[in-house]
């Protein structure tokens, strides 16, 4: 369990759209590391905390199952997986919303066009969910894990739902934004496993400097 090991454990992603900016906050707050780029694992120069680098989708499930304590992830993420976690602090980088969209002229143009219809996503929990909770029983959903924004062009989906920030790979694509089912930013998750006392002051410390950092930046 996370308690049975001294360091606090975070968990960020390895390589992706949160890195650099997950990194940047670490430093900000003052935390020095070595070569972080190729390790796995990275131990904290000056502070009782080593980093574990993995893909996002495992970010979640790690801390839930106390693998790590805290944890650097979009909120998209936490949510499609599910995870028994707690979020401690909502941050201003990631921003972006998770949305049903079809083609621009095409025979979906509003919600209720989507009964019936193939969607294709990364995100098959939380659209069902979405369609569920709005009276679209009959949808065929298709999870496919990149790339979702080709499927209505390849005639795999008639619409897909996916991440959105600024438009334009919608708009490239030929597809029109049409519900937005999830607001989204990168939260910093915490393990609902219990922590020893020592953990827990430790993240007190990192949440202090976390917040007068944030402060300092505004
Ligand atoms: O390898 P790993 O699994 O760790 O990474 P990944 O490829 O799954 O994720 P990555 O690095 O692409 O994204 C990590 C996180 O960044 C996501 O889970 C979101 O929380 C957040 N984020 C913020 C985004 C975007 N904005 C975003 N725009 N993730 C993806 N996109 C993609 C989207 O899927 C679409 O293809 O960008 C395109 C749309 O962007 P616009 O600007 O054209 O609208
Ligand atoms: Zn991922």
């Amino acid at each position: 369990t996370a308690d049975s090991k001294t360091s606090l454990r975070i968990a960020i992603q390895k390589s992706g759209r949160l890195t650099d900016k997950t990194i940047e906050l670490l430093k900000g707050i003052g935390l020095r590391f070595d070569d972080y780029k190729r390790n796995l694992m990275v131990k904290c120069r000056n502070f009782d905390v080593e980093l574990l680098l993995i893909r996002d989708d495992d970010i979640p499930e790690y801390v839930q199952d106390g693998v790590c304590d805290l944890g650097f992830v979009g909120a998209n993420v936490t949510a499609e997986t599910g995870a028994d976690v707690s979020v401690l602090r909502g941050l201003d980088y990631g921003v972006c919303r998770l949305s049903l969209a079809a083609r621009k002229d095409g025979d979906i143009q509003q919600l209720e066009d989507f009964e019936g219809k193939t969607i294709a996503t990364s995100y098959p929990r939380l659209t069902r969910r979405f369609l569920e909770n709005n009276n679209i029983a009959n949808t065929n959903i298709v999870t496919i894990s990149g790339a979702v924004e080709i499927a209505p062009r390849l005639e795999v989906a008639d619409a897909i739902c996916d991440l959105v920030s600024t438009g334009n790979t919608l708009k490239a694509n030929g597809l029109e934004e049409l519900e937005v089912i999830l607001e989204s930013e990168t939260q910093l998750i915490q393990t609902n496993k219990k922590l020893s006392p020592g953990k827990k002051k430790l993240i007190e410390k990192f949440l202090i400097r976390m917040d007068s950092h944030q402060q300092a930046e505004r």
